[in-house]
């Protein structure tokens, strides 16, 4: 598009103003015209404010074409600065079915750098008259070249306002001059696939689903025929699609590997409602299982989120109880796996476990203490642990809620070409290890790929479900919420665990914490819903209720609570 300036709609006073304001480039490469026109059919409500959060702006559909248009706008201009393609997913993963939400992915597949967070919520929040100048402003500090060409990759959820809310993506990019690529229905963490395959000349696999498809499979499939066959014989899984996108996915990627395991959806869209009573979040935060969902005693299950990038596992066991395998025990299962690997290969190679405060405190126990891994606490949002574990040869890092991955650096590349001159037993473990790498998507969390990594290794070790979870016990804990006034008021430090305002509250936190046994709790404002989240962990299910019941109601009392007061019991 390259039109000029002052052309219809743009009222002849700012006009004047933008002159004397911004370069004249600036003016010749922006078609402000068109970007006002087209603003305009994509109107901010106003008095609107949202934040870019945790993962993105999330928040009901019908609030978020305005956003949505914006930040096509600010991927272009991200894509320009970067010289790279740059992607926009949408979604709102694990919320309910109304909801929806963006978030765009830098050039590595990673989440978007902070300092352009900030931009992003500026923009969203402009008022329509402002909206032109902050994209001005943002041009003008990250000196972004204009005439710099810009691509963008779309992607999006099933959710229903998904569809039209992707097309404003797109109508924003293409008013900048960017150029896109829609891929249609995706997982999130295809997407960010898709992005990293683009920017790296192909090196990391074929920015394409079939590309996808066949590079996760054959790794699995080479993995599977390394297996003794030992543990459960027959690899099937039953598989809880959340009724999201993974269910579309996973179904057209089945027959690739369906020589190595068989797996058989649930909730996969056709009846139920997205997330509704099922789904990762939903099994997680319950600790139940997911409605829809038909399970015999000791039979493997797992669920998706809605966007499919976190993964749980669980099953009964024959007196009839109900077991979860969250994100802790998943990374403990890879990260030992990838332990004795290179203990077998020989290798003097290091290995970190990232994990958040939300991490069980037994499994963090048997990472250092039985497994001797060195592990780190970060703040909650995968961006946090994604840029921690990169610092190791090889860092496994996973959410409590089954959103992780692991990263191999370039040493361990270089190891793997080395291995030939090895002698056969490590040559073979390079070789699994080297398949492992290719199974892990290491641009994001990815509920498909984590599945097919946990299916290869249980097959590899030759373990049932029970005896992979038999790895520790998980000390009960209870996740809770509280509605406060402004969650803001809450901040906290030492990788969230501590609470440093408002006064008092960490305080009688520890107060609290101390009449139980093996316990520990904090709290923390959320990054994608308006609530305070609440973390109790205590030797007894009994104990850690009563222990996250009493800090919800000294969040209550001192952090400005509102509505009805937390009530006892689940
Ligand atoms: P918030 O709402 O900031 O707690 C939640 C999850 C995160 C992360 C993001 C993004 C918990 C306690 N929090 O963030 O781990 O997954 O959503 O989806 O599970
Ligand atoms: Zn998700």
């Amino acid at each position: 598009m390259g039109g000029e300036w002052g052309q219809s709609d743009i009222c002849p006073e700012a006009a004047q103003e933008w002159t004397v304001q911004v370069g004249q480039d600036l003016l010749v490469d922006m078609d402000l015209g068109a970007i006002t026109k087209y603003s305009a059919l994509h109107a901010k409500p106003s008095g609107l404010i949202l934040q870019y959060g945790t993962a993105g702006f999330r928040t009901k559909a019908e609030h978020l074409d305005h956003v949505m248009f914006r930040m096509g706008l600010l991927a272009a201009l991200r894509s320009k600065q970067t010289k790279s393609t740059i992607g926009v997913m949408v979604t709102a993963s694990h919320n309910p079915e109304e909801d929806n939400g963006v978030k765009l992915v830098d050039p590595l597949g990673e989440m978007l750098a902070p300092s352009w967070e900030e931009h992003a919520t500026c923009l969203a929040n402009a008022e329509e008259q402002d909206m032109q100048r902050v994209l001005i402003d943002i041009s003008e500090k990250e000196a972004v070249n204009l005439q710099q060409d810009a691509f963008v990759v779309v992607g999006r959820d099933t959710r229903p306002s998904s569809e039209k809310l992707s097309q404003s993506v797109i109508d924003g990019v293409t008013v900048l001059g960017g150029q896109f690529h829609d891929y249609g229905l995706l997982t999130t963490p295809q997407l960010h696939y898709m992005v990293y395959c683009r920017n790296t000349g192909g090196r990391y696999g074929k920015a394409t689903l079939e590309g996808y498809y066949q590079k996760l499979s054959k790794a699995f499939v080479e993995l599977i025929k390394q297996a003794s066959c030992s543990g459960d014989e027959y690899r099937s899984l039953k598989v809880d699609c959340a009724n999201g996108i993974g269910a579309l996915k996973l179904r057209e990627m089945e027959h690739y590997f369906s020589q190595g395991l068989s797996v058989q959806l649930f909730n996969d869209g056709s009846k139920g409602k997205l997330n509704h009573l099922c789904g990762a979040d939903f099994v997680k935060s319950h600790q139940k299982p997911p409605h829809g969902m038909e399970i015999k005693s000791n039979e493997r299950c797992c669920s998706f989120d809605g966007d499919a990038d976190r993964i749980v596992y669980y099953y009964y066991d024959a007196d009839g109880h109900f077991h979860l395998i969250d994100g802790d025990k998943i990374a403990t299962l890879i990260s030992s796996f990838l332990k004795e690997l290179l203990v077998e290969i020989g290798e003097s190679l290091n290995i970190g476990v990232v994990q958040t405060a939300y991490a069980n405190g037994s499994s963090t126990q048997y990472l250092e203490e039985v497994m001797k891994v060195p592990v780190y606490c970060t703040k909650t949002g995968v961006k946090h642990l994604h840029h921690k574990a990169q610092e190791f040869d090889i860092g496994v890092y996973f959410e409590a809620n089954g959103h992780g991955t692991a990263l191999f650096s370039t040493a361990v590349e270089m190891k793997i070409k080395q291995s030939e001159q090895l002698e056969e037993k490590k040559r073979k473990a390079a070789k699994m290890l080297e398949n492992i790498i290719d199974l892990f998507n290491q641009a994001a969390g990815d509920a498909i790929s984590d599945m097919l990594v946990i299916e290869a290794i249980l097959a590899l070790k030759g373990l049932t479900v029970q005896q992979w979870d038999a790895l520790y016990t998980d000390l009960p804990n209870r996740q809770l919420k509280v509605q406060v006034a402004d969650r803001r008021v809450i901040s906290t430090t030492n990788a969230e665990r501590q609470a440093v305002t408002p006064p008092g509250l960490q305080e009688a936190i520890n107060d609290l914490v101390k009449k139980y046994k093996l316990s520990r709790a904090f709290v923390r404002p959320s990054g994608t819903e308006d609530v305070v989240r609440v973390y109790a962990e205590a030797d007894s299910q009994e104990s850690a209720d009563h222990l996250a019941h009493e800090v919800s109601l000294a969040v209550f009392q001192l952090a400005g609570g509102i509505g009805e007061r937390p009530q006892p019991g689940f």
